[in-house]
């Protein structure tokens, strides 16, 4: 036990398919047996997390009876008292989804599509769940010829409208999360950034039961800046769930150890969230690597946990540090909060400025120092 071992108030939230993941890639099959998620559930629980998420299909790893297969699930979601705050669907496994679940362009394999949702919100409901993620990684193309894309926005657009009346009318009390990815498994895949999928929702008919969930190393891969991604999801009030995990940069998905990519960024993440008003689980979303056994796995899932609650720590003392107040005030982070206009004051009351203009254009933001500082925290020269 130290400052940095996790406990449920840290709200730390694992999907069943990352710890589980047998680790088979495009080049080779599996190094790691499968998991029993009533195992996982136990292991998670000990290590001090707060909940798991899952796939339908997650639930069949070791029972192919789906009735069996929830009843021990639940069993061990009470044995632990881990709960369960966000559900997914798998539409991206079975062959039947190679061209995409809701926008498939294949009708029948879209209405199945649709089926298997609806089966699967009802379980989310009956578990508790409060979001449901929606992650269209077969919702794309590889040519530009093969999918009528204003179509297939049209289709998402009618599925996600069809279940968010469904979980209306059930009362379920339950909000939808699109998850952005730019590519892999599709060459394309639909709503490939944050950006797209915020303006995506304002199209649809219920826009306030959907948000994101952005995941470090979708928005990282597309060469974007995960924080700055997120604080304008939290701007919009549209940060309803997160995916943690580490990436090093524009290169296939990696799905690593959170803060195992970009530290700095890993850093400066974790102070806006813990600062900038998200309330909801810290869900990570990585894969074990291919070279580790059976026991690295719960290393690496309790290295999520450690990894971020040192960050917290660092963002704390960072703020609390008044260098770093100094440094801010010299870099005149605190005046961007200032409204450019005095209240009261006009457009044409800027005419009256005997404004400075070389003396300005010459002054230096200090953000060398700045950044400097906060290396020395996150490094611990500081602090
Ligand atoms: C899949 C994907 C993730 C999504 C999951 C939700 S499944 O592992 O790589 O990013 O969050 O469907
Ligand atoms: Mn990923
Ligand atoms: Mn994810």
């Amino acid at each position: 036990m130290d400052a940095y071992t996790p406990t449920r108030e840290d709200h730390f939230t694992f999907g069943l398919w990352t710890v589980g993941w047998q680790a088979v890639d495009p080049f080779g099959g599996a190094t790691r047996a499968p998991l029993d998620p009533v195992e996982s559930v136990h292991r998670l629980a000990e290590l001090g997390a707060y909940g798991v998420t899952f796939h339908d299909d997650d639930l069949l790893a070791t029972e192919s009876d789906r009735d069996k297969a929830i009843a021990v699930f639940k069993q061990a979601l009470s044995d632990t008292g881990l709960v369960v705050p966000m559900a997914t669907t798998n539409l991206f496994s079975d062959a039947v989804f190679k061209d995409g679940g809701l926008t498939s362009n294949d009708r029948d394999i879209r209405r199945h599509a649709l089926r298997k949702i609806r089966r699967n919100v009802d379980l989310a409901a009956e578990l508790g769940a409060k979001t449901y993620v929606v992650w269209g990684g077969r919702e794309g193309a590889e040519s530009d010829g093969a999918k009528d894309m204003r179509a297939a926005l049209d289709r998402y657009k009618e599925g996600l409208d069809l279940l968010a009346a469904y979980v209306t009318e059930k009362g379920y009390g339950i909000r939808f999360a699109l998850e952005p990815k730019p590519n892999e498994p599709r060459g394309d895949i639909m709503l490939p950034t944050i950006g797209h999928a915020l303006a995506f929702i304002g199209q649809l008919e219920r826009p306030e039961l959907f948000g994101v969930n952005p995941e470090v190393g979708h928005e990282q891969m597309a060469g974007l800046n995960f924080v700055h991604g997120i604080a304008q999801a939290l701007w919009q009030g549209k940060l309803f769930h997160i995916d943690l995990n580490g990436q090093h940069g524009p290169k296939y998905d990696q799905d690593l150890i959170f803060g195992h990519g970009d530290l700095t960024s890993a850093f400066f993440l974790v102070d806006l969230l813990e600062n900038g008003g998200y309330e909801g689980p810290r869900h990570f979303d990585y894969k074990p690597l291919r070279t580790e056994d059976s026991d690295d796995v719960w290393v690496s899932a309790a290295a999520n946990m450690r990894t971020y609650l040192i960050l917290k720590e660092k963002a704390k003392a960072y703020r609390a540090d008044p260098d770093v107040a100094e440094a801010l005030a010299a870099s005149r982070v605190p005046e961007l909060s200032v409204p450019t206009l005095a209240p009261g004051e006009t457009l044409d009351d800027l005419l009256a400025d005997d404004f400075d203009e070389p003396t300005a254009a010459k002054r230096g933001y200090h953000f060398s120092r700045l950044n400097q500082l906060a290396i020395e925290h996150i490094t611990g020269v500081r602090g």
